[in-house]
């Protein structure tokens, strides 16, 4: 390439030039005359006119999302306070010692009665993304579908009952146990408000074998009209041996759920222990008022 060519391609000088912006009519000044040095934007960008460019403030202010809170330190975290009361949840990081919850999890995983339930939605029968067994002298009715009573405690889970009874302070008469084979399996956004746990339960959670992230999200307000997009969120890892407590109005205000992972999960089971009430007479089962019920 001879010298002149190799200067002209370093210059930009391949390009078509560029044209030449209007003159101004006679008598006319341009709004925002240009200093002579700088090039014009092409025709294509606007019809070859200067635009005088203005801000203008929005009409609504920009909402913010509020940032997600991570919790994952022993202790109890009031997530929020409404006029239903303040939601709670009190996390126990290793109630569980390693090597305990090891052998509890095999021998939990090859012994308990584990079935995957029907449930309903609209009509539709479906199946459950996950496996479950349920332990209590009352049945258990959530999704518009019945787990039938069933008082033969297998006997880990009742020193397991005993052990979590001390944490909590209180007791506990039934048991939802919950198997997420892999990473695939989940239980979707619900609140356990079901009419038989009676008002502000108090659900204690534990869990064993690979760990699942627990998400809790706020209930909108009314005006919302059920839109979740700005409510506060708070994400709890659950690792091997974990006790998650959940009281006060956490049922009332906030809605649960552990997800489907992208990345390969081992199996985890969950134990959740509850206390059940006689339905009201009358009271047609899965039909709670406030129930936002379990939607997988
Ligand atoms: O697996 C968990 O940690 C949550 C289970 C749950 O939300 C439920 O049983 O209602």
């Amino acid at each position: 390439m001879s010298d002149k060519r190799q200067r002209a391609r370093v210059q930009g000088s391949w390009a078509k030039p560029l044209p030449k912006p209007p003159k101004p009519a006679a008598g006319v000044v341009p709004r925002n005359p240009q200093p002579q040095s700088v090039n014009p934007p092409p025709a294509s960008w606007g019809g070859g006119l200067q635009r005088a460019f203005e801000f203008h403030q929005p009409a609504k202010p920009i909402r913010e999302i509020p940032p997600e809170k991570l919790i994952e330190q022993t202790g109890d975290h009031d997530i929020s306070c409404g006029p239903s009361g303040v939601s709670r949840l009190r996390l126990i990081c290793g109630f569980l010692a390693t090597e305990e919850a090891d052998w509890m999890f095999s021998k939990l995983l090859s012994e308990l009665p584990w079935s995957q339930k029907t449930n309903y939605r609209q009509g539709e029968a479906y199946e459950e993304p996950r496996l479950t067994c349920w332990f209590g002298e009352l049945p258990y009715t959530y999704s518009r579908s019945t787990m039938a009573a069933n008082s033969q405690w297998h006997p880990l889970l009742l020193t397991l009952r005993g052990a979590v009874e001390g944490a909590c302070g209180q007791s506990f008469d039934s048991l939802l146990c919950n198997l997420y084979r892999d990473c695939k399996d989940s239980i979707g956004w619900h609140s356990d408000d079901e009419a038989s746990l009676g008002p502000a339960p108090t659900i204690a959670s534990l869990s064993l074998g690979d760990t699942r992230v627990f998400s809790l999200r706020k209930k909108p307000p009314p005006e919302e009209n059920g839109d979740y997009t700005y409510v506060p969120r708070v994400r709890v890892p659950l690792s091997h041996g974990t006790l998650l407590i959940m009281e006060g109005a956490t049922q009332d205000d906030w809605q649960h759920q552990v997800a489907k992972e992208y990345h390969d999960r081992g199996p985890r089971i969950n134990l959740t222990f509850r206390t059940i009430y006689p339905e009201p007479r009358g009271h047609r089962p899965g039909s709670s008022l406030r129930s936002t019920a379990k939607q997988s």
